[in-house]
């Protein structure tokens, strides 16, 4: 089939189904094209929870889709790739979290939103990457145990001075982490009237060359609120997408051509349409751990 018609057959499905597609970010152009809702998890986790469809086909990567799922438990959520996964959330496990939770007892426990599903059940509250600083700063103790990125949580202890963070070491996205300090120099001398815009996932000595750290979103924001007309972007590729259309007369150039998730790209068309055809790839979340998770869930949900 080709694209438009796996597109008039998705909008079909969609009406048929009563059913929402909500992308990240990350996601390729076309099936952001065709997405009710782009945007990051925060503001997808936000929508799914909101939404009266019945069906969520949700494009981005597993954790997401469970998130969605713990928000939405009377929803059917549908990820249309079922090995779209997240390394970095695959970085730490329940076990593991448990023992490290035993050496720091007075400490309370924040993950990452790309974390699995027990991980969140067994941590105090959640964050992502646009609410990470307000999250830290809500609590009401001194000693953070952040998991599982490393990258994040040193921004973060930059950021909210008073508090100890205690990051999860060796924590990190494969993505984020394969850019270098020569691709900041090469773009930077390629380009020497443009802003730097990246994600706090990247490396201390890359996010030090910035002119601006944030989450895809604030990114997204920065470049369409900025007088600049030129920015080298430092996260995945699937962002040029939004700004690109959002700011047809600036220019952007992706930090390292080795921005490219392999898990968000795992979802094209064909999957979307197949995924709503046949009720693939369901997903479910036992309600004993979706409980825990859903408060850690719900009281990021709370802070504004
Ligand atoms: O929070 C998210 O959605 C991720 C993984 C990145 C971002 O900044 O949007």
């Amino acid at each position: 089939m080709d694209n438009n018609i796996l597109v008039n057959e998705i909008n079909r499905l969609k009406k048929e189904k009563n059913a929402c597609i909500l992308a990240h970010n990350y996601q390729v152009p076309e099936v952001q094209d065709i997405a009710d809702i782009v945007g990051d998890s925060f503001t997808l986790s936000r929508a799914a929870a909101k939404m009266d469809n019945e069906v969520i086909v949700f494009c981005g990567v597993k954790f997401m889709a469970e998130s969605a799922k713990i928000l939405s438990p009377n929803k059917r959520v549908l990820l249309p790739s079922k090995y779209a996964g997240c390394p970095l959330a695959e970085c730490i496990d329940k076990d593991e979290l448990i023992m490290e939770k035993q050496k720091y007892p007075d400490a309370a426990v924040v993950c990452y939103i790309n974390s699995s599903t027990e991980v969140k059940a067994i941590s105090d509250i959640c964050c992502t990457s646009s609410n990470a600083v307000k999250v830290i700063e809500s609590i009401n103790k001194n000693k953070i145990l952040f998991v599982p990125d490393e990258n994040l949580a040193s921004f973060i202890a930059e950021k909210v001075t008073d508090k100890e963070i205690i990051p999860w070491e060796g924590g990190h996205c494969i993505t984020h982490a394969r850019i270098t300090i020569g691709d900041v120099k090469k773009a930077k001398s390629d380009h020497p009237k443009a802003e730097m815009l990246v994600h706090p996932e990247v490396s201390k000595v890359i996010r030090d060359n910035a002119d601006f750290v944030g989450s895809t979103s604030q990114i997204i924001n920065y470049a369409k609120n900025s007088q600049n007309s030129e920015f080298i972007i430092g996260t995945e590729m699937g962002v040029l997408h939004k700004m690109k259309n959002d700011n047809p007369k600036k220019k952007f150039h992706l930090l390292s051509s080795k921005l490219v998730c392999q898990n968000m790209k795992m979802t094209t068309l064909k999957e979307v349409h197949s995924s709503l055809l046949n009720t693939e790839h369901e997903i479910f979340v036992p309600e004993e751990i979706r409980l825990k998770a859903l408060n850690s869930l719900e009281k990021m949900l709370e802070i504004r």
